[in-house]
């Protein structure tokens, strides 16, 4: 009886659903989800605009812009901790590849943060001056997609 207990209480013991460690990698993801979304609804903004979809504004594409250049200014790569590519962890869409290839993945958004440099300023002076950071833009963003981002 006495083992029995002893038993049951390591069963309850070993067997939580998540650990701890599982708990951060999920808040990583969620952390690293955030920053993406911040990039593409400033992305939006700026491509509505380059598309004439919506109308242009100076001060409303030059913020978005430079919420975008702010964006780059932080450690994306650092949010890339081993155990959160596809396959480890659920709603991942990062390639395995990133992990064998971090010098490159780094390359890569260092390409984001180039292209985004300065770009607050370059959609200033009318609707025409937003395709070209839009292409600039989206062109970082492709480059690191096509070769690192699962495709869904
Ligand atoms: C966006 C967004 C992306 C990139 C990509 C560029 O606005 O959400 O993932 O641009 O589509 O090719």
């Amino acid at each position: 009886m006495r083992l029995l207990s002893a038993a049951a209480l390591a069963f309850t013991v070993t067997l939580p659903m998540t650990t701890h460690a599982d708990e951060a990698l999920d808040e990583l993801l969620e952390a690293r989800h955030g920053f993406y979304q911040m990039l593409a609804m400033n992305m939006g903004t700026l491509a509505g605009m380059a598309k004439g979809e919506t109308p242009y504004d100076e001060a409303t594409a030059s913020r978005a812009a430079a919420n975008i250049e702010a964006l780059t200014h932080y450690d994306l790569p650092s949010l890339f901790v081993e155990g959160t590519a596809s396959g480890q962890i659920k709603d991942s869409a990062a390639k395995p590849e990133i992990w064998t290839n971090m010098d490159d993945f780094k390359t890569k958004f260092g390409g984001l943060v180039e292209a985004a440099a300065g770009a607050s300023e370059a959609v200033k002076g009318g609707q025409d001056k937003v395709g070209p950071v839009v292409g600039k833009l989206g062109g970082a963003c492709k480059a690191c997609h096509d070769v690192y981002r699962e495709k869904s």
